[in-house]
C-alpha cells in the first residue's frame, strides 16, 4: 500500500488509473477507524480493480463550539488496518494542501440540509459537500462507499453527485453495530462506562419505535412523541431531534404509509450521538 499526502500526486496516480481503464474504489473516512469503516473498505476492495481510502479529519465540516481539536486521530493504525485489507492507495493530505491561502470555494446543497442535523449544525454539510467534491476530483473513483449511519449526509452527498453530474456511483452500506446495538462511531471513545451503557438507547428506541409500528401506530407525530419520552427516560440521555421521515427527501411525515426513516439525535453526556433505521408500514 501506497500512503499519498500530495494533492497532486494523488490526481496523478487518478489520471494514470484512468488511463489504463481501472476501476477505482473510494471510501473518504475521517479516520480512528473500527468495523464500520472497514466494511465500507472491504466491499470497495471486493468490488474495484482499486482501492483508495481517504484519512483527513475535514476542519471546514465543524463548528467552532465542535470536537474538531479533541477528535480521535491515529493514522499509523489507520495506515495498518488499511493495508491489512488490501487498499491500494491510503490518501491523508494536510490542511495545508487541501484548503491553500486564499481558499474561498464551497459547495451547497440547499434543501436536504435545512432539517436533522443541518438544522442543528450550521455550514456542517457545506463542510461535508466541499471536501467530498474535492476529493472526488482528486481521487476520480468509479465508486464511493458511503455508510447509512450518516444517513442525511448519504442523501446529501447523492445530490450534489446528481446535481453537479460528478458520475460517480454512491453505494449505501448498512450501519454496523456494536453487539448491544450502538452504532459504531469514532465518537463512542468520548463515553465513560456509565455513558456507553446509557448510549444503546438510540437502538433501543428505534427497536421499540418498529414494535409501535408493527402494533398498528400510523399516526407520525405520535410516534415521534413515544420515542421522545422513551429516550428521555434515560437519565443520562437528552434529545436532540427525533424525526420520522421520507427517506429520500427527508421531510418529515404525518402519517406512516410504505418506508419512513426514523431519525434521531441525542447527548449522551456531552458527546452528541445519531442513529436512524427504517419503519415499515405494511
Ligand atoms: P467518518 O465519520 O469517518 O465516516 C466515514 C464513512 O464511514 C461514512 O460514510 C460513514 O457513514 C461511515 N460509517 C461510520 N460509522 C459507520 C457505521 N457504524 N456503520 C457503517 N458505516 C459507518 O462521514 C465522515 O467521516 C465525513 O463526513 C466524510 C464523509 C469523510 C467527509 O469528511
Amino acid at each position: 500500500m501506497e500512503v499519498i499526502t500530495r494533492v497532486a500526486e494523488m490526481q496523478a496516480r487518478a489520471r494514470q488509473w484512468r488511463q489504463e481503464g481501472k476501476q477505482v474504489g473510494f471510501v473518504p473516512t475521517m479516520g480512528y477507524f473500527h468495523q464500520g469503516h472497514l466494511s465500507l473498505i472491504r466491499r470497495a476492495v471486493q468490488e474495484n480493480d482499486l482501492a483508495v481510502v481517504s484519512v483527513y479529519v475535514n476542519p471546514t465540516q465543524f463548528g467552532p463550539q465542535e470536537d474538531f481539536h479533541r477528535y480521535p486521530r491515529d493514522l499509523e493504525r489507520d495506515i495498518r488496518l488499511a493495508e491489512e485489507e488490501g487498499v491500494h492507495v491510503l490518501f491523508a493530505p494536510s490542511d495545508a494542501e487541501m484548503y491553500p491561502q486564499g481558499y474561498q470555494t464551497y459547495v451547497e446543497v440547499t434543501e436536504l440540509t435545512q432539517g436533522l442535523c443541518g438544522a442543528r449544525r450550521p455550514g456542517h454539510f457545506r463542510g461535508v459537500a466541499t471536501v467530498v467534491a474535492k476529493l472526488f476530483h482528486i481521487v476520480q473513483p468509479t465508486r464511493a462507499y458511503f455508510g447509512e449511519k450518516d444517513y442525511q449526509q448519504l442523501r446529501v452527498v447523492e445530490r450534489m453527485v446528481r446535481d453537479l453530474n460528478l458520475g460517480v456511483e454512491i453505494v449505501p452500506m448498512p450501519i454496523v453495530r456494536e453487539s448491544d446495538g450502538l452504532a459504531m462511531s469514532s465518537r463512542n471513545v468520548y463515553l465513560s462506562p456509565e455513558e456507553r451503557r446509557a448510549a444503546t438507547v438510540l437502538y433501543r428506541a428505534w427497536k421499540a419505535a418498529q414494535e409501535w409500528v408493527a402494533q398498528g401506530e400510523r399516526d407520525a407525530p405520535r410516534l415521534r412523541e413515544k420515542v421522545v419520552r422513551f429516550i428521555e427516560a434515560e437519565p443520562l440521555a437528552r434529545v436532540d431531534y427525533v424525526e420520522i421521515v421520507d427517506p429520500l427527501t427527508l421531510e418529515p411525515l404525518e402519517r406512516l404509509e410504505g418506508e419512513a426513516r426514523l431519525m434521531l439525535a441525542a447527548f449522551v453526556g456531552s458527546t452528541r450521538l445519531i442513529d436512524n433505521g427504517p419503519l415499515t408500514a405494511t
